[in-house]
This record gives C-alpha cells, structure tokens and sequence, in this order.
C-alpha cells in the first residue's frame, strides 16, 4: 500500500488535522475521542478485513520495525508501540499546534515534525512566502527528509492548508515549491480552502491569487473546497434531521468542526483506493494521471456521498439511499466543495473518476457511469474513458459511499473570480505597502500571479469551446 506524508499548513489546514486524524484513526478500527464524542466501534465490514487494516494502516503511520502485532484497538495501544502519524504541523503561530500537543492524540504526533513560531504571518501572503519561508525553510526541509526517510514506499505528500491568511497561503504554496524542487517524482496533492465569498480577511483576494498561482505552477492536483460551499452542505445536512443522530449532535460542535469534516472525508476517500484494498484498485496516481491532461489543468471537482458530518457518530443515515442515489448526489450541484457547478451547460469534462467504497457491484457502477456520460458533455478523448475504482472498505459510519471527481471546465469561473475580486482591491492599491514592505516580495508577482491565472482559464475555455456537443459511450479502466 502506498505512503503518504500530511502537511498541515496555517490554522486552518492544523484545524483540518484535527478533524482528519481522528476519522483516520478510525478507519483503521481504532477508537478514541474526539472534541468529547465518543466514536463508534467499528462494524463488521471494518472486522472482516482486519488483515488488509493492518497492512494498510502504514499509509498514514509509521510503525517501528520492532512492532509485528498490528491489530491496534485503542490509543493507548499506539502509544505502547511508538506508533507516529506521518504529518508535519506547521503554523507560524502556535496555538493550534499547541493544541495538538497536549490533545488526546498528543502521543501520536512527532513533536519534532512540527514548526511553529508567533505570532503568524499578519494575513500576509509575502511574510508567510518570504520571511518565513526563508526563515524556516532548512528546518521544513530537514522535517521532510527525516519523515520520507521513515517511508519505504513514499506515494504522496497531501498539503492542507486556507488560502486566505499569510501562512497557509504563503508558507504552505513555499513549502510545496520545496517539495516540487526537493521530491519532483512524488505527487503533491494539495487540498486548499477558500474563503467564503464576503471575506473575513481583507487581504484574502491577494493572499488568494498569489497562492493560487503557485498552486498552478507546483502541485499535482488541486481538490479545492470554498467555505461557502462547506457551510451550505453542513447546511443541508443539518436540516435532514433523519440523516443525523440528533441525540450526539450537541453542544461539542466548534467552529468550522463539521465544514472540515467535509473536507476530511473527501481526503479520506480520494485516498481509499491506494490504502485498501478492492476488486478495482485506483492508485492516487492513477487518478493524477486520468484527471489532469495537461500540465497546470489540475483544479479537481470534488464531492462525496452520502456526506458524513464530524465524528461518525454524528452523521449515523438512517435509511439506506441506493446506489443510484448516491451517485446522483455525488454529481449534484449542492455536494460539491466549490460553488461551481462541473456539470453546468456548456462546460466539459476534460477528466473524471468515480471511486466506490463498501458494497458495490460492476453493474451497479457500469449503470450509473452510462447515466453520468449521459448528463455531462465532454472531450473527444474523455468521451470513452471513465476511472473507476472499487474499495472494499468502507467509511467509518456507512456502508457504501461514492465520490466523483471531476476535471471540468466550469472551474474557469472560479479562476475568473479570483481575478475579479484581486482587481477590485488592487485597482485602489489598497494594503499592497505590506506586500512590498517584505524582502523578497516583487510588486510584478501581483501582474504575473494574475496573468498566469487568466491564462489557465483561457486554456480552459478554448478545451471548451473547441468540442462539439457529444453523447459518449462507455468505457471502464482497470
Ligand atoms: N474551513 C475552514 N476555514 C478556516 C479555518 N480556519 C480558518 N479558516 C479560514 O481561513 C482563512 C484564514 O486563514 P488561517 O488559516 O486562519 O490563516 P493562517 O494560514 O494561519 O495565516 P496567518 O494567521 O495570517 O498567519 C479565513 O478565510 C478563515 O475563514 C478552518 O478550520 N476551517
Ligand atoms: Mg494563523
């Protein structure tokens, strides 16, 4: 199985560790709590494959050589067994971090893999790139290296991190240039949140565009997820009230818990494929490789089904939907994690996969790829080829779930956003003084992050305008 290093950058990508650590702990059978919710114990689809668990299980940590027994069941297990989440926590403000510290999962985590500092980057793109970057990049790159090094089949390193602020922007888009130069043949899967659309930092539109184009030019693939879009889908869930265990869901909830939740189980479930085992294996590079068909189109739309809120405890579905129902939702507008319908008229899809954990059958799939191919319009050479993988495990709290992902052109308009909302602070010169007040910082990054992201979005539109109307037949990829 293979290997992947999490990088958390900025408040936001440690707050969305926090959410991730837990769940992924848990599908791997393990109990713990989490933010006081008792998780609940693993059902028998998790039982059955306590083999293929425990090989698995070294995906996201790092066991010593001298553990043979993996069947871990507790935390106190792991501790036993100096077993070590493979994850680097950086924040250049350290109270989240801290957290983490003296947290329940506080043994899992290596204190020497985390870089902080106070008192942040100020919601400064540039401080975060240039002085921190600069400042700290020997000791990001020697927390790297000694956690690669713990690796012996290194696949991906998955960065998570907000745009908005001057960390996570700044700092995570200098630490995945870092990765691109130092590990150039190891994917960087990148998983960044954007800023709801009335911003609660007033630089956002510039942290925004200079982190985005160096998304652009250093990651393998961008799932990016909007905090509009996450609060409308916690939205939605909470008013199904059928779908929720209304008894658990209660005063624990903090800030942004349950938007990061989405986020963490679209991570999970992207990932599933190279961790589980299935009948139809799908390696994340696989996916890289189908989605993106050409270098820099690798903005990826993405949504899970059912969706599941917090602890699996919280988002227990009463009711099984049917897999056509999932895979409906899936494609549906008001499940994916930006506010851009893939699927709109006049987009194309240049690239997309299906991934299915838990029970399924090949018809099932085979019938629901036949209805996807015929609600969307694509391109002569993604007409006939859909990615598809089966993992046999499935998500902690569900039985079946299923995630499409898709490459589509509609993600023109949220570059053109982007643009939009940069120039609009950027024609008054507003708050630009703390950009060049920072060494390093060139006021021709402003021109050029935005001509490169205009760029993309022409390429985008010109795939899109070139294909003619088409009604495609299927294929399935093995
Ligand atoms: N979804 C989500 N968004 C968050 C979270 N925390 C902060 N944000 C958003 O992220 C943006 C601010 O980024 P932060 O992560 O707080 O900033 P930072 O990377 O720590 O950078 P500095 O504080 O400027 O050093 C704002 O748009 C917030 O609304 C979180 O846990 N989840
Ligand atoms: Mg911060």
């Amino acid at each position: 199985m293979s290997q992947f290093i999490t990088i958390q950058v900025g408040q936001c990508g440690n707050q969305i560790g926090a959410a991730f650590w837990p769940l992924a702990l848990h599908e791997y059978g393990i109990q713990t709590s989490s933010g006081g919710v008792n998780l609940l114990k693993i059902d028998k689809n998790h039982m059955k494959n306590t083999k293929d668990l425990a090989d698995a299980f070294h995906s996201f940590f790092h066991v010593p050589h001298t553990t043979s027994d993996l069947s871990f069941k507790t935390l106190a297990d792991l501790n036993a067994a100096k077993v070590k989440a493979r994850a680097i926590l950086i924040d250049m403000e350290d109270s989240v971090v801290a957290r983490f510290k003296c947290g329940p999962l506080r043994t899992l985590f290596d204190h020497s893999c985390t870089v902080t500092n106070y008192p942040g980057s100020g919601n400064n793109w540039a401080v975060g790139h240039y002085t921190h970057g600069t400042e700290y990049f020997e000791k990001i790159d020697n927390t790297i290296r000694r956690v690669a090094e713990k690796c012996d089949r290194l696949h991906g390193f998955v960065l998570v991190n907000s745009l908005g602020g001057g960390t996570g922007s700044g700092l995570g888009t200098a630490t995945l240039k870092q990765l691109d130069d130092n590990y150039p043949h190891v994917d960087r899967f990148v998983s960044s949140v954007y800023p709801a659309g009335i911003q609660d930092v007033v630089t956002a539109p510039y942290n925004v565009l200079l982190s985005t184009h160096e998304l652009t030019e250093h990651a393998t693939c961008v799932f990016p997820a909007e905090n509009k879009a996450l609060l409308e889908i916690c939205n939605v869930q909470m008013d199904k009230k059928e779908n929720i265990d209304q008894g658990k869901y209660n005063a624990t909830c903090k800030p942004f818990q349950d938007m990061n939740s989405v986020i963490v189980n679209m991570l999970l479930h992207v990932t599933s494929g190279s961790r589980f085992p299935g009948t139809l294996n799908t390696d994340m590079n696989e996916l890289a490789t189908n989605l993106v068909p050409y270098p820099r189109m690798h903005y990826i739309f993405s949504s899970v089904s059912p969706v599941a809120l917090t602890a699996p405890s919280r988002s227990i579905v009463r009711g099984t939907r049917t897999h056509d129902e999932l895979f409906t939702s899936a494609w549906s507008r008001s499940n994916q994690l930006i506010k851009v319908d893939p699927l709109r008229p006049g987009s194309v899809i240049i690239g997309a996969a299906h991934i299915v954990r838990g029970n399924s059958s090949l018809t099932n799939i085979r019938r629901n790829i036949e209805r996807f191919q015929d609600k969307a319009k694509f391109t002569s050479w993604s007409r006939d080829v859909m990615k598809v993988g089966l993992c046999s495990v499935p998500p902690a709290g569900h039985s079946t779930s299923v995630m499409c992902l898709m490459n589509s052109t509609a993600v023109s308009s949220m570059l053109r956003d982007i643009v939009h909302q940069f120039d609009q602070l950027y024609r008054r010169k507003a708050h630009v003084h703390h950009y060049l007040q920072v060494d390093g910082f060139d006021k021709t990054t402003f021109e050029e992050s935005k001509e490169s992201i205009l760029s993309l979005s022409d390429h985008y539109k010109e795939i899109q305008n070139q294909q003619p109307l088409n009604i495609p037949r299927m294929k399935l990829v093995q």
